[in-house]
């Protein structure tokens, strides 16, 4: 007798048309065992920090998060697409805003209580298109956060969406199932880190499908600085990611699930707005230590840093300010990763930084660097 025949890979690999079916099979979906489960009960509200903390369960986590209600396939309006269902949006009344690549100063106090809404708005990513995007708080990227290596976040998510969200910070070294876990429309769920290394982190939504989440916008950076502080720089946080659109004119451009599965994007861009420091460039003056925080969202690129002219002296691959290399041309940060690269701005002029993997640069991961006299 023969023995049965494994699944082909094709077979593994074919993606369920139905949205369900593709929670349950997905090895990514964080939040599916207990999306999927039986149980019906609710999320409590406004979870105090107190009863969060590590190691602790929450009330609303000592049954995981268990509603099918935080399926996102239930709440979806078209399937796969980030459109929100009966909404009218007049998109000549959304200007362009330039994103700030300034990291932000820390802050005085060591304990940062920081409570973000994740919400569907629509933002302008280049004068031509407006997409239909899920935030939080109501930018793409989320918020810069900087903090120090030991500071303690507690950190609150109220979901003002459509559908389920969640918040997962790469900084944090905590149950997944509990802190991680997706919340409803109108609820909320709170939990509080130690960020235990220093560096440039990424934040997203990991509820599921996580692609689609990460893809429609909801993603960030954390900047854990370490407590003996870096040299003197000016410093820049880069998020990379890319825009997958559905076909097609329409304003807003909805993000498309089935586009994002082909893993070619239609604009891959620093700080959510492809090639924004082309028009409005980032400036130093000669003299100047550079230190840029590269962290890359994806969902699915890598981003190989470049920048035309110039050399990294130093490039911290984690935990600065260990883990260093110099005189390094170009360092490629993957998916989900984040790198600190530091350049001394000796010569004056125009200097392109790029995602060296040019398809990416020709398609918006590109801006320029600006040293003056
Ligand atoms: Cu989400």
């Amino acid at each position: 007798m023969s023995e049965p025949l494994p699944p082909r890979l094709s077979e593994l690999l074919e993606q369920p048309r139905d949205r369900r079916a593709f929670l349950r099979s997905s090895a990514l979906s964080f939040a599916v065992p207990a999306a999927l489960a039986a149980c019906t009960r609710t999320e409590t509200h406004n979870e105090t920090a107190e009863q969060t903390k590590q190691g602790q369960l929450p009330p609303s986590a000592r049954t995981p998060n268990a509603s099918s209600s935080a399926d996102t396939g239930v709440h979806a309006g078209p399937h796969g697409s980030s459109a929100v269902p009966g909404q009218r949006i007049d998109v000549s009344k959304i200007p362009f805003r330039r994103y700030d690549p300034t990291l932000p100063p820390l802050s005085k106090e060591r304990t940062l209580r920081i409570h973000w809404e994740a919400r569907d708005v629509p933002i302008r990513i280049s004068p031509e298109v407006v997409v239909a995007a899920w935030t939080f708080e109501g930018d793409v990227p989320g918020p810069i956060v900087h903090v120090r290596q030991g500071d303690t976040i507690e950190f609150t998510l109220t979901n003002r969406g459509s559908i389920p969200h969640s918040m997962d910070f790469h900084a944090a070294q905590i149950d997944p199932k509990v802190a991680f876990r997706s919340v409803i429309p109108g609820e909320s769920v709170t939990y509080t880190f130690k960020p235990r290394y220093a560096g440039a982190f990424l934040y997203h939504c990991g509820t599921a499908p996580v692609l689609m989440h990460i893809g429609a916008g909801m993603y960030g950076a954390i900047i854990v600085s370490p407590p003996t502080p870096l040299p003197p720089a000016r410093e820049f946080v880069l998020v990379q990611s890319e825009f997958y659109l559905e076909p097609g004119n329409q304003q807003p451009s909805a993000f498309s699930y089935d586009e994002m599965l082909t893993l070619v994007p239609n604009y891959v861009a620093f700080n959510g707005r492809p090639a924004q420091y082309l028009a409005e460039p980032i400036r130093v003056k000669k003299g100047d230590r550079v230190r840029f925080y590269v962290v890359n969202a994806g969902p699915t690129a890598t981003c190989d840093f470049h920048v035309v002219g110039e050399q990294f002296d130093t490039v911290y691959l984690g935990a600065p300010p260990g883990n260093a290399i110099h005189g390094v041309q170009t360092f490629s940060v993957p998916a989900g990763g984040g790198m600190v690269f530091e350049l001394m701005a000796d010569v004056a002029g125009e200097f392109p930084f790029v995602n060296h993997g040019f398809g990416h640069g020709q398609k918006g991961a590109i801006g320029h660097l600006v040293v003056v006299e």
